[in-house]
């Protein structure tokens, strides 16, 4: 059974659609439709108790779905020149390298020239780590630019028992070090190594700190400090430092041959989520992408301006973005990509979007859509892809071919059962194989 058709047994029933099929304010042609007419057996719904609760906290905040404005989509599939993307080498060669500078230059923000020099150090390693079961290495990759340098620390646990080389799931922390305590004194469900482990995965993770502190500053710390030269509306702000810092892990993992580098998932928690999509939208050699509760700026689409929107993003967190992204403060209409897009940069490989039912401020709904939206690239691909426009029911993973989706009750965190469904998604796509 090939991997797709094993996926697609998850979802759950079929029904038939005729002519066209009707997705938010656009429509998908038949042909893809015929390719996977499902839909969820439940779907996910506001919890009054929850609304209530975060319309008292922000009352100026719009959570509710009928006040969502009618909004269009930029169109995925038409060139910049007009003409219609048919296939994935039209996409590959034309229309992706033109969403992937749109990103760039409106949103996250474009990289400056490469550091002269990259070194790697193994600064400490127990080979009998988690009582004996794993292999603790932590590694120093230091990025250098004339005689000004940026130490990225990486910590890394493999399963000594494991066949190697072994897939990774390397996490961007942007929560207290703690959480990744290389002595395992504190165990945290934010990157419990332990259990990862035990499903013979690698775990490594980094402090995105480490890039670029989270406050603003004008750029003058952290790597901009080091690779910035005149800075512009278009110069990289501090989430495409924090992604740019999860490529240089890569470029480890690449040179580790106990690694499996063309099974490494990148993996982040809000704003580390929104800084995971876009490591993996920009970076191809990640093979498994995870957004967990993204919201604003990562998988949620900024045109419903439902919960946090561009403008209040922008105004809490100057330092996230490009300039440039300013310039669409209460005009998300205009810009030129919205989130749908991003998911598509990761096509043809696998992506997780994972929300949470208390997080609206993250807009659940608004995060699913994007995976459903981006689905025009993936059907490029031949590839199965979600054709019911509302999320699963609650705690219902669903999964088809490389799109994974989850709405998990509970707060806006990462935890244990996210991780889970996480590694099941690695073991349907044949990791452990
Ligand atoms: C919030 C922010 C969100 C999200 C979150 C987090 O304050 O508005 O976009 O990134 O922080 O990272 O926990």
């Amino acid at each position: 059974m090939s991997v797709s058709r094993h996926f697609s047994l998850l979802l759950v029933c079929s029904v038939c659609f005729g002519g066209f099929v009707a997705i938010g304010c656009r429509t998908v042609p038949q042909e893809r439709a015929d390719k996977q007419t499902r839909e969820w057996s439940t779907h996910w719904q506001v919890d009054s108790a929850v609304l209530a609760a975060r319309e008292q906290q922000r009352p100026e905040v719009n959570y509710r779905e009928e006040l969502v404005p009618a909004y269009q989509l930029p169109e995925l599939l038409i060139a910049k020149d007009g003409r219609a993307i048919t296939t994935s080498s039209d996409w590959e060669n034309t229309r992706r390298p033109e969403v992937l500078n749109l990103f760039a230059e409106s949103v996250y923000g474009e990289v400056p020239d490469p550091p002269d020099s990259i070194t790697f150090n193994l600064a400490a390693l127990d080979t009998t780590a988690l009582d004996g079961t794993s292999t603790m290495k932590q590694i120093d990759i230091t990025v250098w630019k004339m005689n000004e340098s940026l130490t990225i620390h990486l910590t890394l646990f493999l399963p000594n028992a494991a066949r190697k080389p072994v897939p990774v799931f390397l996490l961007l922390n942007n929560r207290a070090p703690e959480n990744m305590d290389p002595t395992r004194q504190v165990k945290s469900d934010f990157w419990p190594a332990e259990a990862v482990v035990g499903r013979e995965y690698g775990i490594a993770g980094f402090q995105v700190s480490d890039l670029d502190p989270d406050h603003h500053e004008g750029f003058n710390n952290g790597i901009h400090g080091i690779l910035d030269e005149t800075r512009t509306g278009e110069s990289w702000g501090t989430l495409a430092a924090w992604a740019w810092g999860a490529s240089r892990a890569m470029d480890y993992f690449e040179r580790d041959r106990d690694i499996d580098a063309a099974r490494v998932a990148v993996i982040g928690h809000s704003r580390g989520g929104k800084t995971a999509l876009w490591a993996g939208a920009s970076d191809p050699r990640f093979g498994l992408v995870i957004s967990n509760n993204s919201g604003a700026g990562g998988a949620a689409l900024s045109r419903r301006r439902f919960g946090e929107k561009v403008a209040r993003i922008n105004s809490a967190f100057p330092h996230w973005f490009c300039e440039n992204f300013k310039s669409y403060n209460d005009r998300e209409d205009d810009l030129p990509v919205d989130q749908h897009m991003l998911l598509a940069l990761i096509a043809p490989r696998p992506v997780y979007v994972a929300s949470s039912n208390e997080d609206l401020w993250a807009d659940p709904k608004g995060e699913y859509l994007s995976l459903y939206h981006a689905g025009e690239v993936y059907a490029l691909y031949d590839l199965p892809v979600f054709t019911d426009s509302l999320p699963p029911g609650l705690d219902m993973p669903v999964q088809s071919g490389n799109m994974a989706y989850h709405i998990r009750s509970g707060k806006h965190d990462l935890t244990l059962f996210d991780w889970l469904q996480y590694m099941s998604v690695a073991d349907r796509l044949g990791w452990r194989e």
